[in-house]
């Protein structure tokens, strides 16, 4: 019999003629009074392909089949893979043909025990079949992903992420609304899908290590920012980004974009309002120099421009018109614009007697450098005899010429006789519009003619 067993392995192993697959089939009668049989039986092993042994005789004697008894035959047939199923059939032959068979086991080389239950009588001249008992193995479970045996029939499971509905059916689990999953909320979205689930990148967030978390999008570095690279500056922050106003701008509708901040407007601009003039423009101001100044290493303040050249200003020649020659009083004879250099022996300004503190005002119509002054006295006895001198950009705000160390008022000297022209040359030249020259003394009367010099810038 062992020989038997082995033959078809054998005959594989010498690549000879093939005898087909040897089984070994144990077949064992129920315990029943009168469960034996002498009738002849044949099997007929079915594959889970479908494909089949063809009848296999299995009686050899009369001692076959005996009630409570376990048979055991091998038998060589076609090879038909796993089995699914065997078939049973016996005639009519013998003493006692009835036959309640309990079970039958087949094996063979390299294969699991395959069982097959039948507990009932065996009709004859038919046919009768019995499952395998591993309804997973034989290919007869309904089960959609995982089927495991039992005894008695078989379970059917689910792979991960799905459960069971019904017997049979799988279903997806969707994780996202069960509580499931591990998706960080604030960076990620949960999105089911037949496999599991996977965690999407909330907007703001890029993948990172993690496949349940996503980092911070750097969106400045990343370049798909919105931020105006003119007006703005893009700041990254964790899920974000913000456009900060660069200097000289302010936040305005948009995130994205700063407006220009009209300094001038607002007045928080650092230009010297003596000298320059406030120019806004985008992003920033810039300090224009008024007329009579130029620029100087400040860009907030300018400097009076320069000239050298010391030349009569137009009082002698009639440049400065009548209207601007004002006086602190007069003898209506003696108006303020008679006052002008060299005009005649008789004219001049001639204030009045009672007046407290005299003076008598040019207006050189625009800012220009004051050099030097020269007086005159009228006929016959009278002059002024010392004087001082102020000066003023807009006519309003006056400031006393001073000597040279800068704390005493200057006096100047002027005429010791009512003919001769007295000049003096001003040590540091006055950049002004408005001159003013008060007599501090005088002889007989406050009679006065002059001249101004100094020159424009250009
Ligand atoms: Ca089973
Ligand atoms: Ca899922
Ligand atoms: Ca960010
Ligand atoms: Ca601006």
């Amino acid at each position: 019999m062992l020989i038997l067993r082995y033959l078809s392995l054998l005959a594989v192993l010498n690549g000879a003629h093939v005898y087909g697959t040897n089984y070994e089939i144990k077949v064992t009668t129920s315990q029943e009074p009168f469960a034996g049989t002498d009738a002849r039986v044949y099997v007929n092993l079915i594959g889970v392909n479908g494909a089949s042994t063809g009848s296999i005789k299995l009686h050899n004697s009369m001692q076959d089949f005996e009630r409570g008894r376990t048979d055991t035959f091998y038998r060589d047939a076609s090879p038909v893979g796993h089995l699914k199923a065997i078939k049973v059939h016996r005639d009519n032959s013998g003493f006692g043909p009835n036959w309640k068979l309990a079970r039958i086991t087949v094996r063979f080389s390299g294969s699991p025990l395959y069982k097959f239950y039948f507990n009932k009588w065996i009709p004859a001249y038919r046919w009768t079949t019995a499952n395998e008992e591993n309804e997973c193995r034989a290919g007869l479970a309904l089960c959609q992903h995982l089927c495991i045996d039992t005894g008695s029939g078989y379970n059917c499971a689910c792979r991960t992420g799905f459960k069971l509905e019904g017997r049979y059916k799988c279903t997806d689990v969707d994780e996202c609304s069960t509580g499931e999953q591990k998706c960080h909320s604030q960076t990620t979205t949960c999105k089911n899908n037949l496999r599991g689930y996977t965690c999407p990148c909330k907007r703001g967030y890029q993948p990172g290590q993690s496949a349940y978390e996503c980092q911070d999008m750097n969106e400045c570095m990343a370049g798909n920012r919105k931020c105006e690279g003119k007006t703005t500056n893009c700041k990254n922050n964790f899920g974000s980004y913000s456009c900060e106003c660069k200097d000289g701008f302010e936040l305005g509708l948009s995130p994205y974009k700063c407006n220009d901040i009209n300094e001038c407007i607002a007045g928080n601009h650092k230009c010297e309002e003596k000298t320059t003039s406030c120019k806004n423009n985008f992003g920033s101001y810039t300090c224009k120099c008024k007329g009579g100044y130029e620029p100087e290493p400040s860009l907030y303040k300018c400097n009076a421009k320069r000239c050298n050249i010391s030349i009569p200003l137009g009082m002698e020649n009639g440049h400065i018109s009548n209207q601007s020659i004002t006086a602190s009083s007069y003898y209506s004879r003696y108006p303020p614009w008679l006052a002008r250099l060299k005009s005649g022996a008789e004219e001049s300004w001639y204030a009045l007697p009672s007046d407290p503190n005299p003076w008598i005002q040019v207006d050189l119509d625009k800012l220009t450098w004051l050099r030097g002054v020269a007086t005159q006295g009228k006929r016959f006895s009278f002059f002024v005899k010392t004087y001082k001198l102020a000066y003023s950009l807009d006519g309003i705000h006056w400031s006393t010429y001073k000597k040279a160390n800068g704390e005493k008022e200057m006096v100047f000297k002027g005429n010791t006789d009512p003919y001769k022209v007295a000049k003096v040359e001003l040590d540091n030249p006055i950049f002004t519009r408005y001159v003013r020259l008060y007599p501090k003394t005088w002889r007989d009367g406050i009679a006065l003619k002059m001249e101004l010099y100094g020159c424009r810038p250009a």
